[in-house]
């Protein structure tokens, strides 16, 4: 059903400076030791684990209002957009192991510079669309969002280090699933934009078969293109996946996760992922990070064409009968 040509890259991008707590830079470790690679490699393309990029530690990186390591910030982001853009050229799936989710803004944008007409899924507890002047915090991963957007163009100021970075994505082509912690700000440029999201109550209301129904709708309906899954690991329940950043209480169950990756799968239009803020120094306990790791593979494998229901890929007929 894919007509895309199905290898997958994974890229590791070991870094935390979107926000303030350290840690979060040993997710894609923490991910590739739950077996990622091992669960991939059960699936039916090859999988190309590329390493993790390396980081250039910026001195002298002084806050821009109060946005902290702005420059270190879009400095790796400019090399992840070239990694995420080389992956898809050569014909991969890119899936990226952050990491902040600031990371999302290179690796959307290096994906578009492949595929200009892609959607974005944002699954997330957050929205994750603050400008420097709506961000209560400063931190440069609830921001995201509002570096891609055209709509916002006039409202972002000329950060350091973005220079580099020009809005590309029209907010009709986004939508957002599991939020609950939404800022002031954030609210206001989600309405006055018209963006399309599911908060955890639409959830509650609507059931996520048919949230998933609207979603891909609202993303396809006019025309089939590639999908963007941007994933921060927090949309989970803290009992999911506590070891985050920012848990917030009331996420999505493990079938909701899951059944959100399984229905992108099936469009067969998944053309890369990102997987971000699993922070193994954050768990209470070893088992609390080894099952928050282990939570991320599982939303790689259904991405990626795991089922949940068996498949038959190395028979092409019956078992012979004894
Ligand atoms: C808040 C901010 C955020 C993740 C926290 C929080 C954003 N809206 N995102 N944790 N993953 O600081 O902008
Ligand atoms: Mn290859
Ligand atoms: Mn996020
Ligand atoms: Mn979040």
């Amino acid at each position: 059903q894919n007509s895309r040509a199905h290898s997958v890259a994974i890229l590791g991008a070991p870094f935390s400076k979107g926000q303030k707590r350290r840690g979060v830079e040993h997710g894609p470790k923490a991910i590739r030791d739950a077996g990622l690679v091992e669960r991939l490699s059960n699936l039916d393309y090859p999988v190309h684990d590329f390493g993790d990029l390396n980081f250039q530690h910026l001195e002298n990186d002084e806050p821009y209002m109060h946005v902290p390591f702005p420059r270190t910030v879009g400095r790796a982001n400019k090399l992840l957009a070239g990694a995420v853009s080389h992956a898809i050229e050569a014909g991969h799936t890119s899936v990226l192991l952050g990491g902040d989710h600031s990371l999302a803004i290179g690796s959307v944008q290096g994906h578009a510079q492949q595929c200009p007409d892609l959607c974005l899924i944002w699954v997330d507890a957050h929205a994750d669309i603050n400008t420097p002047m709506t961000s209560p915090s400063g931190n440069l991963h609830g921001q995201s969002v509002a570096f891609m957007l055209k709509e916002l163009r006039d409202k972002m100021p000329d950060i350091p280090g973005f220079s580099w970075m020009k809005p590309f994505l029209a907010s009709r082509d986004l939508v957002y699933i599991g939020l609950r912690d939404v800022d002031p700000g954030e609210h206001i440029i989600l309405k006055n934009l018209g963006i399309q999201y599911f908060s955890m109550r639409d959830i509650d209301r609507m059931g996520i078969q048919r949230v998933m129904e609207v979603t891909l709708d609202h993303l396809l309906a006019r025309k089939q293109r590639p999908i963007h899954l941007s994933f921060d690991i927090d949309a989970f329940d803290p009992s999911l996946a506590p070891a985050t950043g920012t848990p917030v209480n009331g996420g999505l169950t493990y079938r909701e996760g899951i059944y959100i990756t399984e229905e992108i799968h099936k469009t067969g239009l998944l053309s890369a992922m990102d997987l971000v803020e699993v922070n193994p120094t954050l768990g209470a306990t070893s088992e609390a990070v080894e099952s928050t790791a282990s939570l991320a593979v599982d939303v790689i494998a259904a991405s990626l064409g795991q089922t949940r229901e068996g498949s038959h890929g190395v028979y092409q007929e019956e078992p012979a009968s004894k």
